[in-house]
């Protein structure tokens, strides 16, 4: 397996309950590394642009409401098949579906408020990191 690198968001939901060191503790205790983090307030702007690829989907316009209600924290994660392993801790996009002990699970309010986001593939990790971070920025 190799070692790859993931985008993860903690979102809007949960930074306003507090909830950045807990869903941060269940990320390490999967075995995934920060290796980047910072606190954004994103803007209407870069809401539609992270989440283009959804733009004709019947949720977009709360998607982006809901990204743009309050701070969001932006990761870089590490690890062994951090990808897929980052998808695997968080839960099914739906918390009524995640599995239990997920992040989803334990902490999401519903579809929309889903309290975190993480990359699905290798090219959209690549892409999303680089959406939030310079190189300079991701320091291990
Ligand atoms: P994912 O976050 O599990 O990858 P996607 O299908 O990529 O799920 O959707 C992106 C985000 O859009 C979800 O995390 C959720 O916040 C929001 N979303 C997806 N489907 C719905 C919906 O049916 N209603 C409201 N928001 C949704
Ligand atoms: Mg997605």
């Amino acid at each position: 397996m190799a070692i790859e690198r993931t985008f993860s968001m903690i979102k809007p939901d949960a930074t306003k309950r507090n909830l950045t060191g807990a869903i941060t503790k269940m990320l390490e205790d999967a075995g995934l590394r920060v290796v980047a983090s910072k606190r954004v307030w994103m803007s209407k702007r870069e809401a539609e642009g992270f989440y283009a690829v959804h733009k004709e989907r019947p949720f977009f316009g709360e998607l982006v409401d809901t990204m743009t209600s309050g701070p969001t924290v932006v990761q870089v994660l590490e690890g062994e098949n951090a990808i897929l392993k980052n998808r695997e801790i968080m839960g099914a996009t739906n918390p009524a579906n995640a599995d239990e002990g997920t992040i989803r699970k334990v902490h999401a309010l519903s579809i929309g408020e889903n309290s975190v986001h993480g990359s699905d593939a290798p090219e959209t990790a690549a892409q999303e990191i680089k959406y939030w971070f310079s190189d300079t920025e991701i320091v291990g």
